[in-house]
């Protein structure tokens, strides 16, 4: 099948260690046609690991959506989020040693997902590896060295002024886990992360619109098709690079057209241009067909975020007492409420019929 190259970007002064930010708006606009998703599927290098995340993924979904959900000693069927987290790369060899990345520390995704766990969601945490981790943003940025001490040859101790904030997130990781709310997959470049949401979201079409996806990772839209990737480490004693990027196809709408078309979709929009955002996220609404877009600034985007809907918008701040200083508080919170107001909604229609 033809592939469409739509970018060019020439003579980037790529070098070990440089890292490209937020390389969603390259100067192509994003109207451009889909280059194809069978083509994109077709070249990507295959998921390894991909029966293990499968079987994981439908072990996970039994678990929660079971009514004998004896191990969570629970009978409610739980709803399912999946919460996408962190940016995705974009390799330039195909033995990486450079590689494109996109702006996320995974924040939001991590803070997100404790939000919806306290909310009675089970989470499947798509994951950019190594990015923010759910019930970690307390602890200090080197946990493993900074709160433990060696207390003899060979046992070890959580420092005395680190021991609360070590046993909440141990606690709360922990009961998220056991309780079978929480699964965690990493993924590292834009191949496995697109790959992988397809997976899942073919698990989760049988939710119907329990099922629910929170676009939060910045996925690239641009990326070297793997068969004209150099193999090897690119030479610079070649001279300056030549890059070709094509676009990435956007799979929002074939989630919501195929993948998991009854699900609950909230995805987000990034700009740096506060005069285009919220024009943009109402497109993103409507093009991909999407329940809200969550419209933020980078600069602003842990102080305030829209909340934009087919119904107008509702903008949501963080607070000032510690217990309500993250933006992902009030924002899940909305969330949760439109959620419930969709499945309600959708059961009644169901019912109709
Ligand atoms: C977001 O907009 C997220 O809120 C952030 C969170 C990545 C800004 P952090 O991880 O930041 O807490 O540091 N995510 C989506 C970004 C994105 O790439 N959106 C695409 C776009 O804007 C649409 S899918 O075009």
């Amino acid at each position: 099948m033809a592939r469409k190259i739509i970018n060019e970007c020439h003579l980037l002064p790529f070098d070990l260690g440089v890292r490209m930010e937020s390389m969603n708006d390259m100067g192509a606009s994003s109207d451009m046609l889909d280059p194809g998703i069978e083509v994109f599927f077709d070249s990507a290098p295959p998921l390894k690991d991909d029966i293990s995340i499968k079987r994981k993924v439908k072990e996970f979904i039994e678990l929660n959506s079971s009514s004998s959900n004896i191990h969570a000693g629970n009978k409610t069927v739980r709803r399912i989020v999946c919460v996408t987290s962190g940016g995705t790369t974009v390799p330039l060899e195909q033995r990486c040693v450079r590689f494109i990345d996109n702006l996320s520390s995974g924040h939001r995704g991590a803070a997100s997902t404790e939000y919806f766990v306290k909310a009675g969601y089970a989470v499947i945490f798509l994951h950019r590896r190594g990015s923010c981790q759910p019930y970690c943003s307390t602890l200090p940025e080197y946990p493993f060295l900074e709160c433990f001490e060696l207390t003899g040859e060979s046992s070890v101790q959580v420092h005395q002024s680190h021991a609360e904030v070590v046993k909440r997130a141990l606690k709360s990781h922990h009961s998220a886990v056991e309780r079978g709310q929480l699964l965690k997959l990493p993924f590292t470049t834009t191949f496995d992360y697109l790959q992988m949401l397809q997976l899942i979201a073919l698990s989760m079409k049988s939710l119907g619109p329990l099922g629910s996806f929170y676009f939060a990772a910045a996925v690239s839209d641009f990326y070297v098709p793997w068969e004209s990737m150099a193999e090897h480490k690119i030479q610079s004693a070649s001279g300056p690079l030549d890059l070709r990027l094509a676009q990435v196809p956007k799979m929002l709408k074939v989630i919501r057209d195929e993948w998991a078309p009854m699900a609950f979709c909230i995805s987000f929009k990034l700009e740096t241009d506060t005069s285009i955002l919220l024009e943009k996220a109402n497109m993103a609404l409507r093009k991909y067909d999407m329940h809200a877009v969550v419209a933020n600034e980078l600069l602003t985007r842990k102080e305030q975020v829209t909340i934009v809907t087919r119904e107008g918008s509702t903008t949501v701040r963080r607070g000032e007492t510690e217990s309500d200083s993250e933006v992902e508080k009030p924002l899940v919170k909305l969330i949760v409420d439109m959620h419930s107001d969709y499945i309600e909604e959708s059961t009644r229609i169901g019912c109709e019929k």
